[in-house]
C-alpha cells in the first residue's frame, strides 16, 4: 500500500467535482507522475470511483463505500474537534483501538471502521455493526475540566446525535436518557462514554458511537431486538455516510465546545423537548434493581428523578430504561 494514497486522494477530494492533473499532484506531493498513476491505479482496483481524462487528469466522482482517510482529511479540514483520523476495513471495536492507540497518542483522534466484529453497548452488552452499513467511530477528547464535569458530556453528545439524525428523515427523533437515539419507537444509535484518568483529572474521554445507517431491516440479525432501525428505514434513499460523518462531527464539535463553556442549564429546554421519556410509564433497571416509573425531572448535572409506583423518588445517574 503506497504511502501516498492518502494524500493523493486528500488532493483528489479538495479538487471535487474539478479535475487535478497528475502532474500538479507530483509536484505538490514531489513524487514521479508515474508514482500518481500507479496509485491511482491501485485506488480504482479498489473500487474508488476515480474518472481520468487525458489533458484534464483525474477526478473524484463519488463518495467511496468504505472510509479512507485522505477523503476524511479533506472534508474534516475545517473542524478542530479531531486532530488524527484512523480509519480500517475491520476491527474488534473501534473503542479497543482507541485505548491501544492511546498508549502512543497524547492528541484527540477519531476512529472508524467500516465493520466490527465485536463491537460493544453498555455493560459488554454485544453492539452489531454491520459492514459499511453504519457510523462506528470511537472520539477520544482531552477536556481539562474535573471529574465531576463529565455527568453533562453525553447530554451534549445525545443532542449532536439526534440534531444530525433528525436532517435525514421527517420521523421524529428523539433522545432517550441516557445513551440512545431513537427514531419514533425505535433504536437508530447507541453511545457511550469511558474515562482515562489519573491523579490531575481526566486522561482521555473515550466516545464511543453507533449509529445504523443504511441498514435495509434484513441486514439486522436475530440477535438484535426487533425495535432496531437504521436512517435508511425513515427515508426513500441511501444517506451518504461521508457527508452524514462531515454534518455529524459540526454538530458534536459545536456541542462540544457549549459542554466545555456553559452549564447543562442552558440546554436543558432543548434537552427535554427531544427527550422521548416524559409523562409515560417506564420500566427501569439500575443494577440488581428493576422498578416501574415516570420521571419527574433532570437536574442541572444531569440526574433523573423518577417516581417509582411505590411512591419512592430515585435519583439516576445512569440506568437502563424500556419503553413499553
Ligand atoms: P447498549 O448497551 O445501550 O445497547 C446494546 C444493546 O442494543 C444490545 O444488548 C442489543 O439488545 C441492542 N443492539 C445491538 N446492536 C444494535 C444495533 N446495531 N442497533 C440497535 N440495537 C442494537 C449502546 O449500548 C452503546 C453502543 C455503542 C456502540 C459503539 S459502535 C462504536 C464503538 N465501538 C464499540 O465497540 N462500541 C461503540
Amino acid at each position: 500500500m503506497s504511502k501516498y494514497r492518502d494524500q493523493i486522494l486528500q488532493l483528489l477530494a479538495e479538487a471535487q467535482p474539478q479535475y487535478v492533473s497528475g502532474q500538479a499532484i507530483a509536484n505538490q506531493l514531489n513524487i514521479s507522475r508515474m508514482t500518481v498513476k500507479k496509485v491511482i491505479d491501485q485506488l480504482k482496483s479498489e473500487h474508488v470511483s476515480i474518472d481520468s481524462v487525458h489533458n484534464k487528469g483525474h477526478r473524484l466522482n463519488d463518495y467511496p463505500t468504505v472510509w479512507h482517510k485522505g477523503i476524511l482529511q479533506d472534508l474534516l479540514k475545517h473542524q478542530s474537534l479531531i486532530e488524527t483520523i484512523e480509519t480500517y476495513e475491520s476491527v474488534t471495536s473501534t473503542q479497543d483501538i482507541a485505548k491501544h492507540l492511546l498508549i502512543d497518542h497524547s492528541e484527540s483522534m477519531l476512529i472508524l471502521s467500516d465493520e466490527q466484529t465485536a463491537g460493544k453497548g453498555r455493560f459488554k452488552r454485544p453492539w452489531q455493526s454491520a459492514k459499511g452499513k453504519g457510523i462506528w467511530m470511537t472520539l477520544v477528547l482531552r477536556p481539562n475540566i474535573p471529574f465531576s464535569m463529565l455527568t453533562t458530556f453525553n447530554l451534549f453528545i445525545s443532542l449532536a446525535i439526534c440534531h444530525t439524525i433528525q436532517q435525514y428523515t421527517d420521523e421524529k427523533v428523539s433522545i432517550k436518557w441516557p445513551n440512545d437515539i431513537y427514531i419514533g419507537n425505535r433504536k437508530v444509535c447507541g453511545f457511550l462514554t469511558e474515562m482515562i484518568a489519573n491523579a490531575d483529572g481526566i486522561e482521555a474521554v473515550i466516545c464511543g458511537i453507533g449509529i445504523n445507517v443504511n441498514q435495509q431491516s434484513d441486514d439486522f440479525d436475530t440477535s438484535v431486538p426487533l425495535q432496531a432501525t437504521s436512517i435508511r428505514q425513515h427515508r426513500e434513499t441511501d444517506v451518504e455516510r461521508y457527508i452524514f460523518l462531515r454534518n455529524l462531527i459540526i454538530q458534536i464539535e459545536r456541542r462540544y465546545q457549549q459542554f466545555l463553556t456553559e452549564p447543562f442549564s442552558t440546554i436543558k429546554d432543548e434537552y427535554i423537548a427531544v427527550s422521548n421519556i416524559w409523562n409515560r410509564r417506564l420500566r427501569f433497571t439500575e443494577g440488581e434493581k428493576r422498578f416501574y416509573g415516570k420521571v419527574i425531572r433532570i437536574d442541572n448535572d444531569g440526574f433523573l428523578y423518577v417516581l417509582d409506583e411505590q411512591g419512592d423518588i430515585h435519583r439516576l445517574m445512569s440506568a437502563d430504561i424500556e419503553l413499553p
